[in-house]
């Protein structure tokens, strides 16, 4: 049997079983074999060549990168040419986008670059090929916008679904597991909270199935076996997500009161045809993104309105001086700051004070 059947079968018993205290160790172990199989299926398309690393040769242009992911027709290419100066073909048929086409869209002076992806069908990560490359821009996204049609509210599901299978995890934040190497190469398991979604048992049989035995794993968090196997591959990505509902203009509202329901997250409604929603589409874009603007003003000078310095929230002057030049935070004494991250006007503060959107920033060397 080869590895691609191999995953097959496999996947076909999971899904045949159904979920429940008694099938919950016998699950967390096909789930362990499932992910070293997809690993070897990976390292074997590897050594043939069939990787395409960033897949498409793109440039990373802008402050961030958007990844506009949905199935076939849902408006994918319609929403780039509205919200940037790109034009990519848009059709009343399947696969017209058959290649990535970035735009730039500019908003609160940020430079977000959108990528226009062909659409990924249910399938596409079994797959080898276009449907793989896809996948591998959007793992390298800061943000996926999965775009999703008013008529097939079910698509949000469909794509999460693909997407997980490829290692990419929306909206979530890495399991609390560290794994260390163990210099004896005799490793361990310690488990240093309250299980309750996963048995110590289970636990010790995923390690079995996917072979970590050189590794000291601790365990800080209430895993279940998936998080669990997620932290042992190492190689997920975790990327905010974002769900446009398009063609609502095509729908009333107690339709799409309905479509909330099946979708059952938060979604912005969009119209990429009349326009509806897509200026509060920038602004959740912009700020899931968690973009702030950083006024300067060099010593003595006027404060440069007109380009702020767009950097992510939480970042410090520190990180804002390594922006406006390398080597600058070794050289700063401090800064002044205006705003609202701070209580007086030009307060004196040191390199690891948190800036807030909307700050005015003098660096002091
Ligand atoms: N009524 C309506 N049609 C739309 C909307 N957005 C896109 N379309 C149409 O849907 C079809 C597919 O759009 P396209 O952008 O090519 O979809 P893609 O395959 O996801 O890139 C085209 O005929 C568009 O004109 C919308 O908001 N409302
Ligand atoms: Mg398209």
């Amino acid at each position: 049997l080869g590895i691609a059947e191999k995953i097959r079968e496999i996947e076909d018993e999971i899904h045949r079983t159904q979920v429940n205290k008694r099938t919950e160790h016998h699950l967390g172990l096909l789930k362990a074999k499932l992910a070293k199989l997809r690993q070897q299926l990976d390292e074997e398309r590897g050594r043939r060549g069939g990787r395409g690393g960033l897949g498409f040769a793109l440039k990373k242009g802008g402050d961030c990168t958007v990844a506009i992911v949905g199935l076939p027709s849902v408006g994918k290419s319609t929403i780039l040419n509205r919200l940037t100066n790109a034009k990519s073909k848009v059709a009343p048929y399947a696969f017209t986008t058959l290649d990535v086409v970035p735009g730039m869209m500019v908003h609160k002076g940020a430079r977000i670059q959108l990528l226009d992806l062909p659409g990924i069908l249910a399938g596409a990560a079994s797959g080898a090929g276009r449907g793989r490359k896809v996948l591998s821009v959007v793992r390298n996204a800061d943000l996926v916008l999965l775009v999703v049609d008013v008529f097939q509210p079910g698509g949000a599901s469909v794509l999460q679904r693909e997407l997980h299978e490829v290692g990419i995890r929306l909206n979530r934040r890495p399991p609390d597991v560290t794994l260390t190497k163990s210099p004896q190469g005799r490793g361990g398991v310690t488990i240093a909270c309250r299980l309750t979604r996963i048995s110590e048992s289970t636990v010790k049989g995923i390690l079995d199935v996917y072979g970590a035995h050189n590794a000291n794993i601790l365990i800080r968090e209430d895993v279940d076996a998936e998080e669990f196997i997620d932290a042992l591959a190492g190689n997920r990505h975790y990327v905010p997500a974002l769900v446009a509902l398009n063609k609502v203009d095509l729908v009333s509202t107690e339709y799409l009161a309905q479509a909330r329901k099946e979708i059952g997250e938060e979604f912005v409604p969009i119209s990429a045809e009349n326009g509806t929603g897509l200026e509060a589409l920038k602004e959740a874009i912009y700020g899931r993104l968690g973009l702030i603007r950083i006024y300067l003003k060099p010593q003595g000078g006027e404060t440069d309105f007109d380009e702020p310095l767009i950097v992510r929230s939480g970042s410090t002057i520190g990180t804002i001086c390594e922006r406006i030049r390398r080597g600058l935070a070794k050289e700063a004494k401090y800064a002044l700051v205006s705003g609202t991250s701070v209580r007086f006007k030009e307060q004196r503060v040191g390199l690891d004070h948190v800036v807030a959107d909307g700050d005015i920033v003098t660096v002091i060397r």
